[in-house]
């Protein structure tokens, strides 16, 4: 079908080059004027010397940046501890794999993805779930694509038939919001035909008689009754797990983007202990992870429950080499994730907010309300390359050089590697590194920190981190990247994690593997008479996340935001390609012109999160949290479709 595009022109963003304060210093209704970096950075730093002197360190909260370098993270983290005296700090790692890293924790007590991307091409069976790779992850897709040539079978597991699951041998359209029943119908069916790993289940797990008990109710028909998948498909996909020599299970957002994302980790989780499909080359479970350096960021430290090396601000042996390095006291209790800081803003427990690389005004789930919430803090101080929605709403805005291609240091991808990055363009204007910036206000607040370069503050965390003890910069770059554990400067990491599980003494002396005993909790935003469609929220190729980035230049590979609908519901609402519709929520009401695709299903519609400015997604999106992680449930708003009067219309 060929289908009229009906774009609004996108919104284009130019970069930040000079610092920026208000003209009325404390309104931030007055205009924008450029200023000096000493009056930018003075003004930030009196802001937040006010908060926490009047309301305590807990007032402030840092959100640092998942596409900056690991020591731009290092150092955000740092100022956060040392020089505001709290834990809050965080990023979109919250919005996105939060519940991974919770359920991947629980289960072997480290939260990284367990294999390496070049496993998947010597494996012999690959499993996308709740994962559209194809256009989300196009790097790790080449090697999916290796596998499948190499002979690998492909499943995907998704409410749409995404490009990726164009690739599958079969593809498992359930409804959203039902993985668990899914998972626990695998579960129940490898079981029923004998196929689990009794030698592997029973030298490395634990729980499995309560967990067999589980999901014994879970036959194929009522799963077929729940997911909407056909039992056959069910059955065929347990048998071929079970029985893969090899299989990698891969999820991203399909699974965590949920009010209950961690319980539906650990279902997952839960397929891979039951056929010992972890620990080996080729077998694993891959959490494919969001920004380019989420995974650094939480390595930093950037997360309110761990100091750097993902080592746990609650144990007091890790506090206290902490304590000692910096000659610092370290709050011993976690920070606010950055739902909390939501949450504390409503009841003006937060004030002041050092924003480094997010746009939360147009990231969060009900964004209107995030945004009133921004709105309401005292200081808001927002670092970033374009003057985003949210660097709108601030007191001051910092111009900082990109990571990408302006800035030295390394970043950890999802397989663990750590990788350089190094400076190659010369940055616009005034624009400043981060890492810069952040030791100017800090030196401002009373705190002299000297790095001669990014290599130096990455020494500073190889001293206190084990697991990247053995990563020099010299080796990162002589054996390009390594991936962590690396605690030894001689020795090269395995590819794979929780070999220990194969063997028997070993997983004994270790810490078992326990599986989760998780329930179906079906999406909160219930659909009904008024909301009768589910609408899921995601990515396309052409564009990323709020846009700001692959907003800054036009390009014609760009189509603007639509609401997607199937081809029988398109006519069901009597609407064509390119009308524009009203699509609302129990939150709010957007209108946004109608695309059609064959890849739905009648009752399911796509939005993407891409085009805030032009149809802003996210005031449809519901504010739902997975009480583990703080993940919204970006994935499952209730919404109707209807149209447009002849005068609106007209506008
Ligand atoms: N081109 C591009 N690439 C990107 C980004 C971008 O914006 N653009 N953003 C990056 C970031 S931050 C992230 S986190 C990743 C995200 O990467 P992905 O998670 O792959 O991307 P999404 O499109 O958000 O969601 C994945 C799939 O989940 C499916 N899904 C929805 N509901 C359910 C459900 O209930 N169950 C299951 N099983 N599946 C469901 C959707 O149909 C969708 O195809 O992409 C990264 N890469
Ligand atoms: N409806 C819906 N909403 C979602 C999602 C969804 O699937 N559906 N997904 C969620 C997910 S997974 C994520 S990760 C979030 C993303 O949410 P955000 O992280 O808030 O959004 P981004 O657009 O990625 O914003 C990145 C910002 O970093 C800036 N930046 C880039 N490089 C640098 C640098 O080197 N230094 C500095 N200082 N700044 C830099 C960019 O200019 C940009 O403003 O959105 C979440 N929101
Ligand atoms: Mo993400």
């Amino acid at each position: 079908m060929k289908q009229k595009r009906r774009d609004r022109d996108p919104k284009t963003y130019a970069r930040l080059t000079h610092p920026l304060v208000r003209e009325v210093p404390g309104d931030r209704a007055s205009p924008f004027r450029t200023a000096t970096w000493d009056e930018a950075l003075t003004l930030a730093a009196d802001g937040f010397r006010g908060a926490r002197e009047e309301h305590g360190p807990d007032s402030f909260a840092m959100l640092s940046c998942a596409r900056a370098t690991n020591e731009m993270n290092f150092v955000a983290q740092k100022f956060t501890r040392v020089v505001m005296g709290t834990n809050n700090v965080d990023s979109c790692n919250r919005t996105c794999h939060a519940p991974s890293v919770a359920g991947l924790s629980a289960v072997f007590g480290s939260g990284g993805g367990t294999s390496s991307y070049e496993e998947v091409e010597h494996t012999d069976l690959i499993v996308m779930w709740g994962s559209n790779a194809r256009f989300a992850h196009p790097i790790f897709f080449q090697h999916v694509l290796k596998g499948i040539r190499n002979g690998a079978r492909m499943y995907a597991v998704d409410p749409r038939r995404t490009s990726t699951a164009e690739w599958a041998e079969s593809w498992l359209g359930l409804n959203v919001g039902t993985d668990i029943p899914l998972a626990h119908a695998v579960a129940r069916e490898i079981i029923a035909a004998d196929l689990h790993n009794k030698a592997f289940v029973e030298r490395a797990t634990t729980g499995f008689e309560e967990f067999k008990a589980l999901v014994e109710p879970w036959t194929l028909s009522l799963a077929e009754k729940v997911t909407g998948v056909p039992a056959a498909a069910v059955r065929d996909l347990a048998h071929a797990y079970a029985r893969a020599e090899r299989a990698q299970l891969c999820w991203t957002l399909g699974i965590t983007e949920h009010h209950n994302g961690t319980d539906n980790v650990r279902a997952l989780i839960n397929l891979s202990l039951l056929t010992g499909h972890v620990g080996r080359y080729g077998a694993g479970v891959q959490p494919l992870r969001g920004q380019n350096n989420v995974q650094g960021g939480g390595d930093m430290g950037a997360i309110p429950n761990r100091l750097p090396g993902f080592q746990d601000i609650l144990d007091d042996g890790h506090r206290l080499k902490f304590e000692q390095a910096w000659q610092t006291v370290i709050p011993p209790r976690y920070g606010m994730t950055l739902t909390d800081m939501f949450e504390a803003m409503e009841h003006g427990r937060l004030h002041a907010v050092y924003c480094i690389g997010e746009n939360p005004a147009q990231s969060e789930a009900d964004s209107e309300q995030a945004a009133r919430r921004l709105a309401a803090l005292d200081h808001l101080v927002v670092q970033d390359i374009f003057l985003t929605k949210t660097a709108q709403m601030a007191d001051v805005v910092l111009p900082a050089t990109a990571a990408w291609a302006e800035t030295d240091g390394t970043t950890t991808n999802s397989e663990r590697r750590v990788q350089r990055v190094r400076a190659a363009l010369t940055p616009p204007g005034e624009a400043r590194e981060d890492i810069d910036i952040l030791c100017d206000v800090a030196s401002r607040l009373g705190h002299d920190w000297k790095y001669a370069d990014a290599e130096a503050v990455w020494n500073e965390l190889r001293s206190l981190s084990p697991d990247h003890f053995g990563m020099t910069y010299d080796r990162l770059t002589r054996l390009q990247g390594l991936q962590w554990p690396c605690p030894d400067v001689d020795e090269l990491p395995p590819s794979y994690l929780h070999g220990r599980l194969w063997d028997a003494d070993e997983a004994r002396r270790g810490r078992l593997a326990p599986f989760g005993l998780v329930e179906h909790d079906p999406p909160v935003d219930l659909t009904d008479e008024a909301y009768p469609i589910r609408l899921t929220t995601g990515r396309r190729l052409d564009s990323y996340n709020t846009g700001v980035q692959s907003g800054s230049f036009a390009s014609p590979l760009r189509r603007g935001e639509y609401v997607e609908l199937c081809p029988e519901d398109a006519e069901r609402y009597g609407v064509v390609v390119g009308e524009e519709v009203r699509v609302s929520s129990r939150r709010g009401v957007v209108t946004a012109p109608v695309w059609v695709d064959p890849g739905l299903r009648p009752g399911l519609a796509f939005m993407t999160m891409h085009f805030p400015d032009e149809v802003d997604t996210n005031l449809l999106t519901i504010e739902a949290n997975c009480p583990i992680a703080g993940t919204a449930e970006f994935k499952a708003s209730a919404i109707r479709i209807e149209k447009l009067t002849a005068s609106e219309l007209r506008g």
